[in-house]
């Protein structure tokens, strides 16, 4: 048994998912904070969706955050252009009620700012789920600290009918994408597909176009594609990322990550490189971040479905990014007064743990495919039948060791808990991460 907990640990040093850090060219990332706290939307269901806008034009950028609430929190920067603090001030308004747009599943609300009409106000768009419609609340001339906008409509095209993919949820963002000096709109989809609506009104009244331009790249097996963000969740940015005069594209992903697609077109006609993650998906191959385990109070982690804003936060001339993100975790609380060393080795069993139940999760199912099934059968037939069956595999000699192998980790793990006892709770997370550029290495402003 010894041996075997020897090797255990080896392999769980080994395979930790948070041993995956952020290219070179970022420093580690910070959650935001505000009010002295680390901003997290878990009371809303998580699923951060920042954005960085002016939003009581007293030239200070104040950060505006979506959520699975489908609302837009606003905190006002009270501290300086350079040295940013954010108070919550509360809801963005729209036509006297929150402003909200319909989410039930798997997004947050992805606020993005632009005028659409020229009038020196700015409008908020953003996506939702399913139908991925795009909205537009106009901007309104009420300058006070409620950030009010008029009532929601969808963007429609030229023919009137809405904007969107086919895929459940929409991520917008607003750029002149064709240099020719008005807002295009840049859309990405849950199946990982990004287009472009190009605006052929003009700077004063946008008219976006009913053609759709695609991003396509050619995919591992060779073909053209246009599900360009792997893993989907095309939440989509746009930038001059390597600093060469053309906008680069960049997206967050289902998997937590964040993708570069390089412009190696010309400024009038964009075109890209397939994805290259400048941010890598913070889990490891195994797991998909639902369900990891978490520690009451601990140092929270970046987790997926990542939406995210690209700034450059500390004005040294590259951009940086904004990352918002979603994690629903297994809560443990721990004894009080538990050390270092002992926390970091509960995580490690925790997280061997979750793997483990992941493996016979997905162990069984794999199984259970292969089962004959009969043509019909009612809801209560089939979870019948599912239970049967699932209690038949369990008993098999390799699932008992399997099981034999998690009592004995919980057992481990039940040292370190606050009470033996506790199960452990099921909680919603979402954070605003920082993440700050290192100038390229033979950058001149480069300092280290
Ligand atoms: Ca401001
Ligand atoms: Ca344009
Ligand atoms: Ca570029
Ligand atoms: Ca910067």
């Amino acid at each position: 048994m010894k041996l075997r907990r020897l090797l255990l640990q080896a392999v769980l040093w080994l395979g930790s998912p948070w041993m995956a850090t952020a290219d070179d060219q970022f420093h580690a990332p910070v959650p935001l904070q505000a009010d002295g706290k680390v901003i997290n939307t878990s009371d809303n269901g998580g699923h951060s969706g920042p954005c960085l806008v002016d939003v009581d034009q007293d030239g200070l950028r104040d950060l505006v955050v979506g959520d699975f609430s489908g609302k837009f929190r606003y905190f006002r920067n009270v501290g300086s252009a350079s040295s940013p603090e954010y108070s919550l001030v509360g809801y963005l308004q729209a036509d006297g009620s929150d402003a909200e747009v319909n989410i039930y599943c798997c997004v947050g609300s992805s606020p993005f700012f632009g005028d659409l009409n020229g009038d020196g106000t700015l409008d908020m768009v953003s996506g939702c789920y399913s139908p991925g419609t795009i909205w537009k609340f106009p901007g309104t001339n009420e300058r006070d600290h409620s950030g009010r906008l008029a009532k929601p409509t969808p963007i429609l095209d030229k023919h009137g009918v809405a904007v969107r993919h086919p895929g459940a949820a929409s991520w917008p963002s607003l750029f002149d994408w064709d240099a020719d000096g008005d807002l295009d709109l840049i859309h990405g989809d849950s199946e990982g597909r990004i287009g472009l609506r190009a605006n052929i009104g003009s700077s004063t009244a946008a008219v976006f176009d009913s053609q759709e331009t695609m991003i396509e790249i050619t995919n591992e097996i060779g073909q053209l594609t246009d599900h360009v963000i792997p893993k989907g969740h095309a939440a989509v940015a746009m930038g001059d990322w390597d600093r060469d005069g053309l906008p680069d594209l960049l997206s967050g992903s289902y998997n937590g990550g964040v993708y570069l697609l390089r412009n190696i077109g010309t400024l009038q006609k964009p075109h890209f490189q397939e994805p290259e993650a400048i941010v890598p998906p913070p889990m490891a191959a195994k797991g998909h971040g639902l369900l990891l385990p978490r520690i009451e109070g601990g140092t929270p982690k970046p987790g997926i479905r990542s939406q995210i804003f690209v700034v450059d936060y500390d004005q040294d001339g590259w951009l940086d990014l904004l990352v918002g993100d979603y994690m629903l975790g297994t809560q443990y609380t721990l004894r009080s007064d538990i050390t270092e060393t002992e926390t970091a080795e509960f995580e490690r069993l925790a997280l061997h743990k979750h793997r483990a139940d992941l493996d016979a999760a997905q162990a069984f199912s794999n199984h259970f495919i292969t089962l004959p099934k009969r043509d019909s059968i009612t809801p209560e037939e089939f979870r019948a039948f599912y239970t049967q069956e699932k209690a038949k595999w369990e008993k098999e000699p390799p699932q008992v060791r399997t099981a034999e192998e998690l009592t004995e980790l919980q057992k481990d793990m039940a040292q370190y808990l606050k009470c033996k006892d506790d199960k452990p709770k099921q909680v919603d997370e979402g954070y605003v991460w920082l993440y700050l550029r290192k100038p390229p290495i033979d950058s001149p402003s480069r300092t280290e």
